[in-house]
């Protein structure tokens, strides 16, 4: 089956694909799908905004469409950034400012949150993954995207993972399985071949 991915970022969208094909579900971006629309994330939870988002699209659409709000949670910054993660810092420049922020700091737990709002016209609801590991004291890796380079799972920064370890480890992996099989039950098990 054919479902819409209400998001602006490509490289969420690279992982949706990835993560979302071997299921038999292809994801169509917001853009081809003729919905170019950025709402306001006014939202307090990952849950809210990725509702906002979904809705967006689906109001003009009308067809199945899903949307990911996701962040990362750092203890020692009592889960900052959390939900404003896309905003803490100019793109590309996220990694420096949260090792500046880190510096000094022995509790270097945190982890990724993945919310993903679904709907279509029997619904909507949420489904969400996490991913824990650390904050590690430098930059690594070229894989991924945004924070990716400076969260260690294991030895290794999500950013030195390949695509494919990467999904299955992932918050946003462990949400789509998740998202699949939502539409699974709600489209039948020869889904794919709608
Ligand atoms: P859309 O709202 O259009 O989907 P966005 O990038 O603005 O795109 P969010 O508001 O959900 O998305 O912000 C999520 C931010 O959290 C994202 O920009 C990254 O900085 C960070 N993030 C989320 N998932 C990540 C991942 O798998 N690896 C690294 N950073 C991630």
């Amino acid at each position: 089956m054919k479902v819409v991915m209400a998001t602006n970022n490509v490289n969420k969208l690279r992982e949706a694909r990835e993560i979302l094909a071997p299921l038999g579900i292809e994801v169509i971006s917001q853009r081809e799908a003729g919905a170019e629309t950025d709402p306001e994330e006014n939202g307090s939870t990952f849950a809210e905004n990725a509702m906002i988002k979904a809705k967006a699209v689906y109001d003009i659409v009308h067809c199945p469409v899903f949307a990911d709000d996701s962040g990362i949670c750092v203890t020692a910054l009592d889960g900052r950034p959390g939900v404003h993660s896309a905003r803490y810092a100019p793109k590309g420049e996220e990694c420096a400012k949260l090792l500046a922020e880190m510096e000094g700091k022995t509790d270097r737990r945190a982890y990724f949150a993945c919310v993903v709002a679904y709907m279509d016209e029997q619904g909507s609801g949420t489904v969400s993954g996490e991913c824990h590991g650390s904050i590690g004291t430098e930059a690594r890796g070229t894989n991924g995207f945004g924070y990716d380079p400076v969260f260690l799972y294991g030895e290794k920064t999500l950013a030195e993972l390949t695509e494919d370890e990467k999904n299955a480890i992932s918050h946003r992996g462990k949400a789509l399985r998740q998202l699949c099989e939502v539409f699974r039950k709600r489209y039948g098990e020869d889904h794919a071949e709608q």
